[in-house]
């Protein structure tokens, strides 16, 4: 069995007793335990003078490998191309989407050092498998140094309609990087879509359905490969067992006496304008105008913990929501009710299992979402006997797959509010019905399904010959 190479922008060694190990670090570990290999990647620390060969942290077959970012590399492809250009474009965002040379050239630089330093740790055999908009341009670069590995790339977040990229002065430079890679994934067949709309209609390439109807052999920029649609997963059964444990939990329990009756509205998110948290919010708040009833009934939980907090856009969303939370609170609030409870910190897996059981409504409204992994999750932890209901924007990747959650349209706030209320009221048979078709879904395509379906494909390459 040939060694697995990951790569992602961050590497976390993970101490597997922590509850905080998200979902992709689990199967990405998985995978590494299994057949060996290496996880390469920045370790999250930004120095004066980083050292120039990676630092290696060996743990049984598997070895972290990882470097640390000089100020300026930091400043211009993490929060600058990668944070301040590719991620609002790759969400629909054109308007904040911030392009000059001097962070493209950072984002080209880093992915061509950080290639540089993998080399010399790969073996003939070995399969790479780079990870996310952090490193498109990875691959190639590892090709330009003689580096004739089989690589694929899955992408975390949407891949833009071809009309939105080409806004990107560098566009075509994107997607040949994308085209050195073996293996493309995307979450959802829409992403794959609007690649392969590119790919004809810019790249003037040609696209054909492969015969085992896996995905499409794409023949552009002088190379093929194959891309595919892979819609990421959670890890559904140890899910389902942490949530029943932790409905138990002296945590759960305090959550559930502070409503006293009332009924939970509970959304997870990481604090990003992707995530449409403030339309979130205005929809609560026209629930409570339009259905009055709710008032001193029903409460929201927001866990919101800060994310890439050193850039501009991140901190303009931080303030809004603490306006809007206020001014919704100041609005409805009573001496015993409080309507909007609206955290900026995170929780353990084991806490956040715990309130997903107790919420009786699951609020996941992204403007644009890869595949949103808080929806999965909300479903995975309800209780069979008496579920909750997800209430889940159709511009979410999960939408593809739970189509038995209420759709909604996160822009059209009083539509959300009327999905809130039906979900609020909705009787038990309906929510079970919904609920197991949901469970059906992820139990089929678990976090393992994805995985092993990516790592199959990869060692099918090359597809060139
Ligand atoms: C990107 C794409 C795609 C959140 N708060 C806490 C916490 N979380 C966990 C959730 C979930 C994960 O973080 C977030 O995953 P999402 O998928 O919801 O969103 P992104 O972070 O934007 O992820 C997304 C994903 O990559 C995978 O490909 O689905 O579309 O944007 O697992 O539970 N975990 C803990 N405490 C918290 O407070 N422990």
């Amino acid at each position: 069995m040939s060694r697995l190479v990951v790569v992602s922008n961050r590497v976390a060694p993970i101490d597997e007793g922590k509850q905080s190990a998200g979902g992709l670090a689990v199967a990405v570990l998985a995978a590494l335990k299994k057949t060996g290999g290496i996880w390469f990647g920045w370790s999250g620390d930004v120095v004066a003078a980083p050292p120039s060969a990676p630092s290696l942290t060996p743990v049984g077959k598997l070895t972290y490998a990882t470097l640390d970012l000089a100020k300026r590399d930091y400043e211009e492809y993490y929060n600058g191309y990668a944070n301040s250009t590719l991620w609002p474009l790759f969400h629909f965002r054109l308007g904040l989407t911030n392009f000059n040379r001097r962070n493209y050239a950072g984002y080209q630089r880093v992915n061509a050092l950080f290639a540089s330093k993998l080399a010399p740790l790969l073996q003939p055999d070995d399969m790479v498998w780079v990870h996310d908009y952090h490193l498109i341009p990875f691959g190639e670069q590892l090709r330009l140094i003689g580096m004739g590995h089989r690589m694929g790339f899955f992408l975390h977040t949407p891949f833009p309609a071809p009309e939105l990229l080409v806004a990107l002065p560098n566009h075509a430079d994107i997607v040949r990087a994308l085209c050195a890679y073996d293996v493309v994934g995307f979450h959802t067949t829409t992403d794959l879509r609007c690649f392969i709309n590119y790919i004809r209609f810019e790249a003037r390439g040609t696209v054909t359905e492969r015969p085992d109807g896996e995905g499409y052999f794409i023949n552009a920029f002088g190379r093929t490969l194959v891309a595919r649609s892979f819609p990421i997963s959670i890890d559904t059964e140890p899910l389902v067992t942490l949530a029943k444990q932790a409905a138990r939990t002296r945590q759960t329990e305090r959550l559930r006496e502070s409503l006293v009756g009332r009924d939970l509205i509970i959304g997870v998110d990481r604090l990003d304008y992707s995530k449409g948290l403030p339309q979130r919010f205005e929809s609560f708040h026209c629930l409570l105008e339009n259905y009055p009833a709710n008032r001193g009934h029903v409460s929201f939980l927001q866990i919101a913990p800060p994310s890439r907090s050193d850039v501009p856009e991140y901190i303009a969303i931080r303030k809004e929501l603490e306006t809007l939370s206020g001014h919704i609170n100041g609005r409805f609030a009573e001496f015993d009710w409080v309507p909007i409870r609206y955290l900026n910190k995170s929780f353990t897996r084991r806490s956040l299992a715990g309130f997903f059981r107790v919420s009786a409504v699951g609020l996941v409204t992204p403007l644009r979402d890869g595949m949103n992994l808080v929806a999965k999750e909300y479903v995975a932890c309800q209780d069979p006997e008496d579920p909750g209901v997800l209430v889940l924007s159709r511009f979410a990747g999960a939408a593809e797959e739970l189509g038995d959650a209420l759709i909604v349209n996160p822009y059209d706030i009083e539509s959300v509010a009327d999905a809130l209320q039906r979900a609020l009221t909705m009787p038990l048979d309906e929510r079970k019905a919904r609920y197991n078709a949901m469970m059906e879904v992820l139990r089929r395509n678990d976090i393992s399904v994805w995985r092993e379906n990516f790592v199959t494909a990869l060692a099918g390459a090359p597809y060139d010959s």
